[in-house]
């Protein structure tokens, strides 16, 4: 799968390393350490003394280990990859990466978590940054996006305010890495821009069942400029393989408690088991004669385009094949920008993306400390740089010569300028005629249409899910008036949701509401112009909105959970192992104990996990194979049932062999004899097609009453 590609950055990369094998221990001044243990004292049992430079040296490094987490985005897990285009694109671009279909180009991808720390679970109910650097042979290009195809404001300036209000709460720094609390909504409820992204947070996208199964978007609008200097309006998409997925709510809760690491760990061993993961690049390109044919505006980060009045055109395919050597070093250290782009790719005036374009390097010299962040191995293009920026702390490079000036004779005029026509970059001319102000268009003021939409594109599942979101999330507020603000206003987007959710928390939707403070106008507008409009209906639906319609035939990676005890049925286990194996799931023995378990025929098997130390929301399916004494065993293991009955809750497939039907009996599996995840004595290709469909859905209004 996929082929190896050792670039000029990985390389330069394995230059930087400190190789710890055969190598004796020094201290940063490279003098050789015969005592790693032992302070300088005087005497054995006496004091310290100040001139022990080794321990003074160690000590102090240590001290200084962590640098400011990021604001936000500081929860991450990273992977190399490189990305390769199946089509020339020069008709629209003049990128090297989007025409040259030679090449294959090195990316680093960061996926992470919005609000949390550094050291926060991964399955919060969450949008998920998608942040991807290519080293282009034309310079660094960084495609910073989510996954959700819009965002939360409109307009930089609110970006404080949106962070604070989800962050912990100040007073106590209560909650981690939880959206469900009262400052949260007060400011969504209010900023009323922001109820489309937060539908997406309350959707099944919040909380993916891995990171190798989510959509990626770059959100705002881009530019593609061609050779000849004409531009097109495009938005960026990054499609799955392996099909978009989640896990339910009552999951993401019990992982985050059983492995808070689930995503990271999930990255991290499908790569290291060679099932590396691929995304296809896909554009929406948009003439500029069209900029103004839809009814909200292109410049607006809280709008997607429906796939259906634009088609995504897959362009090309990124795949990860390599984990980071050092997480500090890579992870941590990366410096993503909007700003890093190429010639050929441009802005547009989304007044989000002009505000990014100002933050990223400011927040980069907060949290890495040095302009020169760029000199960090991570973080350098593989192309040479060559400028006259000199010195500041942490410089690396060491500039040679008398000239750091341009122009100049003495340094022979270089670093010399470059021609457009030779790959100097150039700004797209556009046109720019308007009055300062501080406002904002109304082309930007609907905030209700595409939620709506969103909504009415779900699947009866998604919808149920999405409902009990917003159930839980305000119920753990606080404060009524916020939550009937927010009822007020999810009753303009649909009133099947409001009505739902208003059953839920025991509260009525108020017919009208005041907003207090205006929502994206200024303070000085007036009451009449401070609701937002009602809801236009441009589509009725877009099922490329649902998960349903992102789905994959493929059970490759699937971790498929087989419970067994001593004597099991070793000649079915290992037939339907050999063909899931074949089909690149992941295969786990798990028993009432660690070590090994003997089946049947005598063999010895190794255990992956005792039932014990592992729990049914870390797999996607359950096979149990027969063999009398092994079932006779985990019949009298409390946790088997509950194992069980978790997975006919979270509407996963289970099989079970004819002769281990007493446990499927003893379970709530048995309330389902027609279910077409529930499957007694069933080809191991039957078992994966059920497993491929993720999730039988259909079964979950019937589980209500499975108590786990
Ligand atoms: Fe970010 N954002 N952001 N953001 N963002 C950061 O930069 C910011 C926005 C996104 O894995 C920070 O290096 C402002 C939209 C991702 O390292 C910071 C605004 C989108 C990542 C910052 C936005 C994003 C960040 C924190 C409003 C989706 C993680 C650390 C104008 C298109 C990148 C850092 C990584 C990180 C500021 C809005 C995505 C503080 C001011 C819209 C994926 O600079």
């Amino acid at each position: 799968m996929g082929k190896r590609v050792v670039s000029k950055k990985e390389k330069d990369l394995a230059a930087n390393s400190l190789q710890s094998v055969d190598q004796a221990m020094t201290t940063n001044q490279g003098i050789k350490i015969n005592d790693d243990a032992n302070t300088l004292r005087a005497g054995e049992r006496g004091p310290s003394l100040l001139e022990d430079f080794i321990l003074r040296e160690k000590i102090t490094h240590f001290d200084h280990e962590r640098i400011p987490e990021r604001i936000v985005h500081a929860r991450g897990s990273a992977a190399h990859g490189y990305f390769e285009l199946y089509e020339d694109l020069s008709e629209f671009t003049k990128a090297e990466i989007l025409t040259d279909t030679s090449k294959t180009t090195p990316v680093f991808v960061r996926f992470s978590t919005v609000a949390g720390s550094r050291g926060s679970g991964d399955l919060a109910r969450d949008i998920r940054g998608f942040a991807v650097k290519f080293y282009t042979d034309q310079g660094v290009f960084d495609l910073v996006g989510n996954n959700t195809p819009v965002f939360f404001i409109q307009d930089a300036m609110k970006f404080p305010d949106i962070i604070h209000a989800v962050k912990p709460e100040p007073n106590n720094e209560i909650p981690q890495a939880a959206s469900a609390h009262d400052t949260f909504y007060d400011f969504i409820s209010l900023a009323t821009e922001s109820l489309h992204n937060h539908m997406w947070a309350m959707s099944d996208r919040a909380i993916p069942r891995s990171f190798r199964m989510m959509e990626g978007f770059g959100i705002h609008t881009f530019r593609l400029i061609n050779a000849k200097g004409k531009s097109h309006f495009a938005r960026f998409h990054w499609k799955p393989l392996l099909g978009v997925h989640s896990v339910t709510w009552d999951e993401a809760v019990k992982i985050n408690g059983a492995d808070p690491d689930f995503h990271r760990r999930d990255l991290w061993e499908a790569i290291e088991n060679k099932q590396y993961p691929s995304w296809e690049l896909g554009l929406q390109i948009i003439a500029e004669e069209d900029e103004h044919k839809f009814e909200f505006d292109l410049l607006d980060a809280t709008k997607f385009i429906p796939e259906e009045l634009v088609p995504v055109r897959r362009v090309g395919k990124m795949t990860l094949d390599r984990n980071p050597e050092n997480f500090f070093a890579e992870t941590e250290q990366v410096a993503f920008h909007p700003g890093h782009i190429v010639p050929g790719i441009d802005f547009t005036n989304d007044p989000l993306l002009q505000g990014r374009l100002f933050s990223y390097t400011d927040t980069q010299l907060s949290r890495l400390g040095t302009p020169n962040f760029h000199e960090i191995p991570i973080n350098r293009p593989v192309n040479p740089v060559y400028n006259n920026q000199r010195d500041a702390q942490m410089r690396m490079t060491i500039d040679s010569g008398r000239s750091s000036y341009f122009p100049n004779t003495l340094g022979g005029g270089c670093p010399y300028l470059s021609k457009i026509a030779a790959g100097g970059f150039e700004s797209h001319q556009e046109r720019i005629d308007g009055s300062k102000i501080r406002g904002r268009s109304a082309s930007f003021s609907d905030h209700f249409s595409q939620p709506a939409l969103f909504f009415r594109s779900l699947q009866p599942w998604e919808q149920r899910h999405m409902i009990n979101a917003y159930t839980f999330e305000l119920g753990k507020c606080t404060t009524e008036a916020i939550k009937t603000r927010m009822l007020w206003l999810m009753n303009e987007m649909s009133p099947e949701l409001a009505a739902a959710v208003a059953t839920g928390l025991g509260l009525k939707i108020p017919e009208t509401i005041k907003m207090p403070i205006n929502r994206n106008i200024g303070a000085d507008a007036s009451p009449e112009t401070q609701q937002p409009g009602a809801a236009k209906n441009y589509l009725d639906k877009s099922p490329a909105l649902s998960q349903s319609y992102l789905k994959s035939e493929t059970i490759a990676t699937r971790q498929i959970a087989v419970l067994v005890a001593d004597g099991f049925n070793e000649q079915n286990m290992a037939d339907k192992k050999k063909v899931w194996e074949g089909m690149n799931a992941f295969v786990k023995l798990i028993a009432p104990h660690g070590g090994v378990v003997l089946s049947d025929a005598g063999n010895e098997h190794p255990v992956d996990a005792s039932i014990d130390t592992t729990e049914s929301v870390l797999f996607d399916a359950l096979y149990i194979p027969g063999g009398e004494q092994s079932i006779a065993t985990l019949k009298t293991h409390g946790k088997v049932v509950k194992f069980i009955n978790e997975m006919v809750k979270h509407c996963k497939t289970l099989a079970f062999d004819d002769d281990a039907r007493t446990l499927h009996d003893l379970s709530a599996a048995k309330e389902f004899p027609a279910d077409q995840a529930i499957l007694i004595d069933a080809k191991p290709v039957d078992i994966a097609l059920a497993i491929a469909e993720h999730r039988n859905w259909k079964r979950e209004p019937m589980t209500t009453q499975i108590a786990v």
